[in-house]
């Protein structure tokens, strides 16, 4: 259990995590030694490798691209169980817990277990939270779930606290890639007031200041995709030297 260990003792000692998202479909994979080069001189702390559309064996080659150039911990976000790759570290074994799709509560679960068989993955539970943005994203699409308001702090909190006690180890608060608003920073704070385990925060976070804010309201970690995609210079944002 080192990737999970790992997140909670930075939890506990507030050290906060920045994980950069990588969608294969989306990605150059000729351009992966330099994308690299520019996450070893920023702020990154985990790679996440994950998309909602990505097609068969795509993602296994790229976690063997980059695990043979970067020792950050590679971590699963599949869309689907075709994007179990047994070159990463770990896995995010999510639940859509905002959505009430029995496929993305259980079903996608119970068909993963026989690709997870063959692999040493370490599986983390994870509570997968879907909040409105103001614009309908790829995980809606896919998972034919609703959102949850923006405005509807208090049921939020109550769907991850209730994640935690049956047993999730993380809970991934999602405004979704590409996302026009991030996840409300009253709402992170309200999630966070009552829950143990570490708080994921993701989806249209593009600027530093907004980093530092999912931060400083309660996020653990922050997951962030298309800023980099959209623009590499975004690396120089959150260089070393820059926070920390
Ligand atoms: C999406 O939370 C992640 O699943 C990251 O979103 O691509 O908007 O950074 P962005």
């Amino acid at each position: 259990m080192t990737v999970y260990n790992d997140i909670l003792s930075a939890k506990a000692e507030s050290k906060k995590l920045l994980a950069i998202l990588i969608d294969p479909d989306k990605f150059d994979i000729d351009l992966t030694s330099q994308f690299i080069d520019n996450v070893h001189k920023s702020i990154a702390t985990h790679i996440f490798v994950g998309g909602s559309e990505v097609q068969v064996e795509v993602t296994q080659h790229l976690v063997f691209k980059l695990k043979s150039l970067t020792d950050l911990p590679i971590v699963l976000f599949p869309g689907d169980v075709t994007q179990i790759s047994k070159d990463a570290d770990a896995i995010l074994f999510l639940s859509l817990i905002s959505g009430r799709n029995p496929k993305y509560l259980i079903e996608k679960q119970i068909e993963a277990v026989s690709y997870l068989k063959p692999t040493n993955l370490e599986v983390i539970p994870t509570g997968y939270i879907l909040i409105e943005n103001g614009k309908e994203t790829a995980v809606q699409k896919v998972t034919k779930t609703q959102p949850i308001s923006n405005v509807l702090h208090q049921l939020v909190a109550d769907t991850a606290k209730a994640g935690e006690l049956l047993g999730k180890k993380l809970i991934y608060l999602e405004a979704g890639s590409g996302a026009l608003h991030p996840v409300p920073l009253a709402m992170i704070t309200a999630v966070k007031q009552d829950l143990t385990i570490p708080l994921i925060v993701g989806g249209g976070i593009r600027s530093k200041k907004q980093l530092v804010d999912a931060y400083n309201a309660g996020a653990d970690l922050v997951v962030i995709g298309t800023a980099f995609e959209e623009d590499q210079d975004f690396f120089n944002q959150i260089k070393k030297t820059k926070i920390g």
